[in-house]
């Protein structure tokens, strides 16, 4: 019997760990908040800034708001927006993203984004990195985003 639970142990764990692992890798919760996906793309070259996205869902009845982030690995990390200007895009920093209440914010390419500039190191593949995000009501959320090749 106990021989027989030395070789099951091991496989639970394995089965437990891949099942965390499928439900949990890059959601997660907050109050009423759930963090989806947050990824950012691959460094290319030498670049010294990157973007990270994410989707903010509230499933709440009260607004919240993305009022900032911390990145260990930049010099600064600033929430923006793109706006149309003179026929071209540019970025430009926001004080805040609001995330509605029973809606959510898209950060996305194009749209919202979590800028990090003066990068230490390149964003690399598949690489997971640290990132807290500062709610305002919802508070410090760290959470790790993935870095993906860019589609
Ligand atoms: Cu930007």
């Amino acid at each position: 019997m106990y021989r027989r639970m030395k070789r099951i142990i091991p496989l639970l764990a394995l089965m437990l760990g891949l099942g965390l692992q499928g439900a949990s890798a890059h959601d997660y919760q907050k109050g009423d908040l759930s963090i989806i996906h947050p990824y950012a793309y691959a460094s290319i070259g030498v670049a010294r800034a990157g973007a990270v996205f994410v989707t903010l869902r509230n499933g709440g009845a009260r607004d919240d708001a993305l009022l900032g982030v911390e990145f260990d690995g930049s010099a600064r990390a600033e929430l923006h927006t793109h706006k149309h200007e003179n026929g071209t895009m540019k970025m430009r920093p926001v004080e805040q993203i609001m995330v509605p209440a029973q809606g959510e914010a898209n950060l996305q390419p194009g749209g919202d984004h979590i800028m990090l500039m003066g990068l230490e190191s390149a964003l690399k593949l598949n690489q997971s990195r640290d990132l807290v995000l500062i709610f305002r009501d919802a508070g410090r959320v760290p959470v790790q985003f993935t870095v993906v090749e860019r589609d």
